[in-house]
């Protein structure tokens, strides 16, 4: 099934670059099966589409799913926990939750055939950033209800790797582990691979000059500059995957070793980009909000489930050779998006102008309060070194015109002291919101 090329190595070499027609007139087959057992299965969908006036019949073309209904995240939390599962609950072999931070969870399951995608499209995710059969990977996602550790772990597994499944936290053993157990590939969030690096320093462990070689990174946003700092820290190849768990998890797409843009696995997944505002779709190429659907998964099928990523999809071919349709780089979620006196602006962005500021340590937290009738941004981030508090002073200046010049917006900077902001085990929290709901 793998096949190792001239110019990389390929899980899947025939699906992988399969000619861009037969890979739609597969879509096609596939989309149609997987709106006949959404229909057929989910009470919830059948409504949904019989309230829309459409049937899955309706369907000739991959462009007729336009006129299907989306589906939202409080979707599933209205079916809790299992409403929206299209087969028999003793056909379900793995139930993941995310918490998220109001109300129910959001539940996911997967039969064992859905199991066995995940796996297979996980370790295509790996070997797309240069992962290879009989590496150590050293996993330190979050094992549990998060998807990112058992989504890894068997993706790696599958691959025939040797796989250390370490989780989260603990950081120092992590830095020992990697070192002693000789890992070649880093699997972490990257601001936990940011700690990671942190420690190694503290610990005075040269990683970068370990066998550590290659970062699968996701599950947060994260920028270009960050993308550098953890290349250089720590000596790898820095490599961005992309996924959520109401879609399946981690593994639904990811950088090839070429670094631009996330190979979408289209055999499983058919990408829309749509207007956030007006739901209409976006012509070819152009930013706004990621709506996926799945079209194999028997568990839990999804049609048309808007993300709320905000993404656009790249065409040109990429020098790997492989077909699948690419995305840039998630900026962020629709909800992360801050308006600072009129100025949208992820945070994402706000990371993308510190990070690697002279002076200034990759650590921030941003907090949005009101003051008066305008909203206010305070950017607290580290220095490097431990300067005395003039010296703090001058730097938080120089940072507030740098990100007023680049971003266009006003902030108040507070350079704290090296080590005092909180370090990620995970997902990084990024922003803090003390705005008052209006009304
Ligand atoms: O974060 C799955 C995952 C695990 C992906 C490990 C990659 C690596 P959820 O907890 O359901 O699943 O969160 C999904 O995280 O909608 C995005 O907003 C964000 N996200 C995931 N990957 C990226 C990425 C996992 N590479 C949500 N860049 C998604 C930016 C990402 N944001």
């Amino acid at each position: 099934m793998t096949a190792l090329t001239a110019d990389g190595y390929l899980y899947a070499p025939e699906i992988e670059r399969m000619p861009s027609a037969a890979l739609r007139t597969l879509q096609l087959e596939r989309l149609k099966a997987v709106l006949a057992h959404a229909y057929a299965n989910v009470p919830h969908y059948r409504a949904r589409f019989d309230a829309a006036g459409v049937r899955p019949d309706d369907l000739g073309r991959l462009e007729d799913l336009a006129r299907f209904p989306f589906i939202v995240k409080s979707d599933l939390r209205d079916n809790y926990p299992f409403g929206l599962f299209a087969v028999p609950r003793d056909k379900v072999v793995r139930i993941h939750a995310s918490s998220g931070t109001t109300g129910k969870p959001t539940v996911v399951g997967y039969t064992e055939g859905d199991l066995d995608v995940w796996a297979n499209l996980m370790a295509r995710s790996l070997a797309a950033t240069g992962v290879r059969p009989g590496d150590v990977v050293h996993n330190a996602y979050g094992y549990g209800l998060f998807t990112g550790g058992l989504g890894f772990h068997y993706g790696a597994e599958r691959l025939k790797c040797s796989v250390v499944p370490m989780s989260g936290g603990n950081t120092e053993k992590q830095v020992g582990l990697i070192t002693d157990f000789g890992a070649r590939v880093l699997a972490a969030t990257p601001s936990y691979a940011l700690n990671i690096a942190e420690m190694a320093e503290t610990m005075g462990v040269d990683l970068a000059g370990s066998g550590l070689k290659i970062g699968v990174f996701g599950a947060e946003p994260w920028s270009e500059t960050m993308r550098a700092e953890l290349d250089h820290r720590l000596g790898i190849r820095a490599c961005d995957t992309y996924g959520l768990s109401e879609i399946m998890g981690p593994g639904v797409a990811a950088e090839c070793e070429h670094r631009c843009g996330l190979h979408v696995w289209e055999d499983h997944f058919l990408f829309e980009v749509v207007d956030p505002e007006t739901l209409q779709p976006r012509p070819r190429g152009e930013t706004g909000e990621l709506v996926i659907t799945t079209l194999t998964k028997q568990a839990l099928p999804m049609v048309r489930y808007r993300t709320r990523d905000i993404t656009r999809l790249i065409d040109e071919p990429c020098a790997c050779g492989r077909t699948h349709v690419r995305i840039q780089r998630i900026t962020g979620r629709n909800d992360d998006m801050m308006i600072i006196r009129g100025v949208n602006v992820y945070p994402s962005q706000i990371e993308a102008v510190l990070v690697g500021f002279p002076g200034v340590a990759p650590h921030y937290l941003l907090t949005l309060s009101r003051q008066g009738a305008l909203d206010h941004l305070t950017v607290e981030t580290e220095a490097a070194a431990s300067e005395d508090e003039g010296a703090r002073i001058h730097l938080a200046h120089q940072l507030r015109h740098h990100i007023k010049s680049i971003i266009g917006v006003s902030c108040e900077v507070i350079m704290r002291l090296p080590g005092e902001l909180p370090r990620s085990m995970g997902k990084a929290i990024r922003v803090r919101d003390l705005r008052k709901p209006v009304g």
